[in-house]
């Protein structure tokens, strides 16, 4: 086995706390819900079983309305805020009480391609969980077709440009006091800033005055964006979860039923005017105006369209898709979702290009390949020259490294 494999390795062992597994040690203490699924993806190259039980895990916080949450606060721990206390989730596990992009049937059908015998009561046994969560979202998250997202944080992107507009129509008063943990672990520079902050927080106890009750926010919330993350990645776990269905002999009719909306729901996010899938604010209309690396995931949905744009990128930096563009004013090479590259949107992006034999399909591989090579298992990178940033030691890197990039 080569260094690299054994050291993606170690570092799943590592964030292991039984059951389930860490992001990173210290700056992300809890289960989060996409960094898991990827998890469970990783293991899945050294340990299936292991893999699974990652994926049982993270449903066992399902709340009664289908939501998985974005974060699962197993054990109590003072290193990251907001912590569960300020959340006031209500499901059977304390925890957040918003979601994260739906890559979990996904990384299943990996999981379970590794092995179908073994894994097919496994399957079976998630399958209608899968599909509960699909379905809340189709009930409550919709516009036009669109999947929207009710705060920053559910998109996976948090402080994104995609969402500069929407936040600015907050008025964050009243918020109060309170004491970020994130740049006690990294350097503030790399981090959202006080101003977004601000309206995190505000989102959140707006949250938890609404009770989370879907129907009320969709009355109140003053944040509601249609965002090609969500729509994209819910589309092609649909599309995953009608192959497994039919493997396990389930019917299908609602499944096809909602990957026909959202194919018409993608294309209410073409801006034409930018050639690019863009996110829109469904309270306004307006358009953020962004070429994110979201923007690229519409091959990983079945869609196509971003070819030109995708090559224009990839001229501009020499590992992968950048999170904003280089090109924008907007763009900052070592502030989290506002530029740097991380290998698992570069995998996502990735294998929807295999999936169609894109001609740029190898170079984003092989780009992913040489930035963690060369600049090791770190949370994300300045896309101008590769330097680490962020957490180290990172689950979901080591994951992409294992199961894509190796
Ligand atoms: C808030 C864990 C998570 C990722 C997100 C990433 C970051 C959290 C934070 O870390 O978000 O959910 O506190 O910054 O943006 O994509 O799931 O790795």
């Amino acid at each position: 086995m080569n260094d690299l494999n054994a050291e993606a390795e170690a570092i799943l062992r590592r964030n292991d706390r039984g059951g389930y597994t860490v992001p990173t040690e210290g700056l992300y203490p809890y289960q989060w819900n996409w960094d898991s699924a990827f998890a469970a993806m990783g293991f899945a190259q050294f340990d299936v079983p292991r893999a699974w039980e990652e994926l049982h895990t993270l449903f066992s916080g399902q709340w009664d309305d289908g939501m998985v949450p974005h974060i699962l606060f197993h054990r109590p721990d003072p290193g990251y805020f907001p912590g569960p206390d300020v959340w006031g989730g209500r499901g059977p596990v304390a925890s957040s009480g918003i979601t994260q992009p739906p890559i979990a049937a996904t990384m299943a059908r990996l999981v379970w391609e590794k092995d179908l015998a073994a894994g097919k009561v496994a399957m079976a046994n998630l399958f209608p969980k899968l599909k509960r969560w699909h379905a809340w979202f189709m009930d409550w998250r919709l516009d036009r077709d669109a999947v929207c997202i009710t705060h920053p944080w559910e998109a996976g992107r948090d402080n994104a440009p995609d969402w500069d507009g929407a936040m600015a129509g907050i008025d964050p008063a009243g918020v109060g006091e309170y004491q970020r943990r994130d740049t006690s672990h990294v350097d503030s520079a790399m981090r959202p800033t006080k101003y977004d902050y601000d309206r995190y927080v505000w989102l959140v106890q707006q949250g938890r005055r609404l009770e989370w009750d879907q129907a009320k926010l969709l009355e109140e919330n003053p944040f509601r964006v249609a965002d090609p993350t969500m729509t994209f990645t819910l589309l092609r776990a649909n599309r995953d979860l009608a192959a497994m269905g039919r493997e396990l002999g389930e019917d299908l009719g609602e499944i096809e039923e909602w990957i026909a909306r959202l194919e018409a729901g993608a294309e209410t996010l073409w801006n034409p005017t930018l050639e690019s899938y863009d996110a829109r604010d469904a309270r306004s209309g307006a358009w953020a105006g962004c070429v994110s690396n979201a923007s690229f995931l519409c091959w990983y949905a079945g869609l196509d369209g971003m070819s030109a744009q995708l090559d224009r990128i990839l001229n501009l930096t020499p590992y992968g898709i950048p999170s904003h563009d280089p090109s924008s004013p907007k763009f900052d090479g070592k502030r989290y979702w506002r530029g740097p590259i991380w290998g698992v949107m570069n995998m996502l992006i990735g294998l929807g290009l295999e999936d169609v034999n894109h001609p740029q399909a190898g170079r984003v591989r092989q780009t992913t390949h040489d930035l963690i090579t060369e600049h090791g298992f770190a949370e994300y990178f300045d896309p101008r020259d590769g330097s680490p940033a962020g957490g180290m030691s990172f689950t979901w890197t080591a994951a992409v490294w294992l199961g894509w990039a190796n």
